[in-house]
């Protein structure tokens, strides 16, 4: 496929993106256009001519379906031995997305994650424990390679078990832990007390404020939010700064637009389906990738001076609805109930079952008292009130949900339907 232009990072301040942006796009279509595995695709747009950021909205969708080709990395228009890393993201066998990095992928990758990592005060000085795993999920080596490169000592927990986390980081005392913000509250739901952590840096899965102040509290840290995809590059397409306003978009490799479920773009601050361009890749560029992440752009100056454009937290995928007795269920909305609600909660997850004609919705919740029948009773009128769905209300000890420190499942669906993406 080709080299791409190679965009310096002197110019990753720049107040103007476009320019950059434009000549990035252009020359990924050029690409695409010419090869093989896309010419049929791209090759009417080849010479497209870009003259503000609308008209990418001319530019022909990419989704997950398009990634899926036989055999896996043939669309990636380098050749195989340039290619030195591959990872997949989650999902069941057989729609396993698998994106390739050449050596200038990965080092794109790093430059971006550590670009976040070091707005968020990560340098030699500190000392970073991270539970992501280390292998097709990009969580593990996205954290590790910045945190290396910025000179931090990095202590790779990985996949260890609860206990042996939790041993190394009272003996090792690290300033900074990498993990899912549901796993770190599991953490210190189990084991506490922790020795205090300076800063965590979460992702990988939806999370919300209320989390936010849990962590800080329990953990006696600033806690951020960081954002991205495998299919994308894996951490680092966002990141907070300390302001924690809203995730920096690294706009300058991974082009943002927001759409309604009809693919029409729209205005900036309007919620919707993440699109996201990243025409600086060698491998396999992507050209308006629809990400299902449900967000909204702020194009706003920020009080931290970088003029990278910010997206809120992910609220949740636009297929992590179900539809249950008819009523669209979302699990932001169960979150929300549950952080308002003056008891406090652990994990949670939502059942689906099917027993005679009608389903059955039940709010599995961990909570410290399990024991209170009224609890459960409170519970259920605040879920019903948010989502106008009865629901059954089960509460569990803390630490009975299943925790593998990896992505969190909101839905357990035992009617039988396809497994959704996580
Ligand atoms: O989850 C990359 C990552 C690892 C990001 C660690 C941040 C920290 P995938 O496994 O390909 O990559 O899953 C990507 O996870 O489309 C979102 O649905 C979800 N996701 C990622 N970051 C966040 C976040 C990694 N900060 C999918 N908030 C994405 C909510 C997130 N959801």
């Amino acid at each position: 496929m080709g080299t791409p232009r190679i965009l310096e990072p002197t110019q990753e301040s720049h107040h103007d993106p476009w320019p950059l942006q434009r000549a990035a796009i252009q020359d990924a279509l050029s690409r695409l256009g010419r090869d093989p595995a896309h010419r049929e695709r791209f090759a009417p747009w080849m010479n497209l001519a870009l003259h503000t950021p609308a008209d990418l909205a001319q530019l022909p969708f990419t989704t997950r379906a398009h990634l899926q080709v036989d055999p896996p990395l043939s669309d990636h228009g380098v050749p195989k031995s340039d290619i030195v890393r591959v990872h997949a993201s989650s999902g069941t066998t057989g729609n396993r997305t698998i994106s390739g990095y050449t050596a200038a992928d990965l080092n794109l990758w790093t430059r971006m994650v550590a670009r976040g990592l070091a707005a968020l005060g990560v340098d030699r000085e500190s000392v970073v424990y991270s539970t992501l795993a280390h292998g097709l999920f990009t969580g593990g080596f996205g954290f590790h390679q910045a945190a290396t490169m910025l000179g931090a000592t990095v202590i790779p927990g990985g996949q260890a078990r609860s206990a042996t986390h939790v041993d190394l980081i009272r003996r090792l005392q690290p300033t900074v832990l990498f993990s899912t913000p549901s796993y770190a509250l599991h953490l210190a739901d189990r084991f506490s007390p922790l020795p205090p952590v300076t800063l965590g840096v979460f992702g990988a899965e939806p999370w919300s404020e209320a989390d936010r102040k849990r962590l800080e509290a329990l953990w006696g840290m600033r806690a951020h939010d960081t954002y991205g995809l495998s299919e994308v590059i894996g951490p680092g397409v966002a990141f907070e700064c300390p302001y924690g306003q809203g995730m920096h978009i690294n706009s300058d490799h991974f082009i943002p637009e927001i759409i309604d479920e009809s693919g029409t773009p729209l205005p900036a601050g309007t919620w919707g389906e993440l699109v996201l361009t990243a025409p600086t890749r060698h491998a396999r560029p992507l050209i308006r990738y629809r990400t299902g992440d449900r967000t909204r752009l702020d194009f706003s100056p920020c009080p931290c001076g970088r003029t990278l454009p910010r997206m809120a937290r992910i609220r949740d995928r636009v297929d992590n609805m179900k539809v249950v007795r008819g009523v669209n269920v979302r699990p932001t909305d169960v979150a929300e109930a549950l952080a308002a609600h003056p008891a406090e909660f652990g994990s949670w997850l939502l059942e689906v079952t099917r027993p005679g004609a009608l389903d059955v919705l039940t709010l599995v919740a961990e909570c410290e008292e399990s024991g209170r029948p009224e609890l459960a009773r409170d519970l259920q009128k605040a879920v019903r009130a948010a989502l106008g769905l009865t629901v059954q209300v089960r509460l569990e000890t803390l630490g009975t949900l299943p925790h593998t420190g990896g992505k969190t499942h909101r839905w357990k669906d035992l009617r039988l339907t396809k497994p959704h993406r996580t």
